[in-house]
């Protein structure tokens, strides 16, 4: 599945999600999704609307935003349909089953509305698969299992990782890949399984081209080690686009996409075989 394109993959998914985020990163020769992870909504949205053209999704944490209604997320959809991109809302959800649809689907961000993609940590096991697709699969959203971290000394590693992937197997309607750091095609089958033909997307934080980390246990790999070395679909940038002294100068966030864009595609068509 490495080898395929990204327009070869689109073709046999059955999520519309996971459809859409590989049609739109074919058609707009991009699979950088930027993480805005800022206090304030005139710089969330001001640096949606810079970034924009250069990504194929945007990753949100909303509950950061100090002066949050709901007209950010009329804003942000509007962003969505102008620039054509998906959004992913980083909830990381982790509760059972019942508390989690509640959370999916109501209280102030409502995120099953307009949240085409959002993930979970699969510790409390399957059930909260069943609480989070309750509310998501008759909205044709897709959901990514935490199967890995990027932090230093993270515990989801080893059998955690195995288990996650079984789960997500079961559960293909809804389940459409991970936040990891490696392909995960194939892993956790047991010896008496055969291998299915599977496609898992797998969306990736932790990508920095200037630094290795920071002082709160984040660890950057670059584009080219994500997505040729590991095999993953989508990097996922955050500081690295707006951070530091960047949030507020739109040319120098441009510059950044547009850097971030242009690595993360190359490293694609290098491990496709396509000549640039
Ligand atoms: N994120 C990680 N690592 C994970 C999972 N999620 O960094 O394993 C999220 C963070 C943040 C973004 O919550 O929103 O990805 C990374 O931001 P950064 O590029 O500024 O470090």
């Amino acid at each position: 599945v490495a080898m395929q394109t990204y327009a070869q993959r689109a073709a046999k998914q059955t999520n519309p999600a996971a459809r859409a985020l590989l049609e739109t990163i074919e058609r707009k020769r991009t699979n950088l999704c930027v993480s805005v992870d800022v206090t304030k909504q005139a710089d969330f949205l001001r640096i949606i609307d810079t970034v924009g053209p250069y990504i194929c999704l945007v990753k949100t944490h909303v509950d950061v935003i100090e002066d949050f209604d709901s007209s950010v997320i009329d804003r942000l959809q509007e962003l969505s349909a102008k620039h054509d991109f998906l959004i992913f809302e980083d909830r990381k959800f982790a509760d059972i089953g019942n508390t989690v649809a509640l959370q999916y689907s109501s209280g102030v961000y409502k995120i099953a509305s307009w949240s085409h993609i959002t993930n979970a940590h699969p510790v409390p096991g399957p059930s909260i698969i069943s609480g989070l697709s309750s509310v998501g699969v008759p909205l044709g959203r897709g959901l990514l299992l935490l199967a890995e971290m990027s932090t230093k000394g993270s515990l989801a590693t080893g059998s955690y990782t195995e288990e996650a992937v079984r789960m997500a197997r079961a559960n293909r309607d809804f389940v459409i890949g991970f936040i990891a750091q490696h392909r995960m095609d194939g892993v956790g089958l047991r010896e008496d399984e055969s291998s299915p033909d599977e496609d898992f997307l797998v969306l990736t934080p932790g990508v920095g081209l200037d630094a290795k980390g920071d002082a709160m246990g984040q660890q950057y790999r670059t584009p080219r080690e994500v997505v040729l070395e590991s095999g993953c679909d989508v990097i996922i940038v955050g500081r690295g686009v707006y951070g530091k002294d960047n949030a507020a100068d739109p040319d120098a966030v441009r510059v950044q996409a547009e850097r971030y864009r242009a690595e993360g595609w190359k490293a694609y068509q290098e491990r496709v075989g396509i000549s640039a």
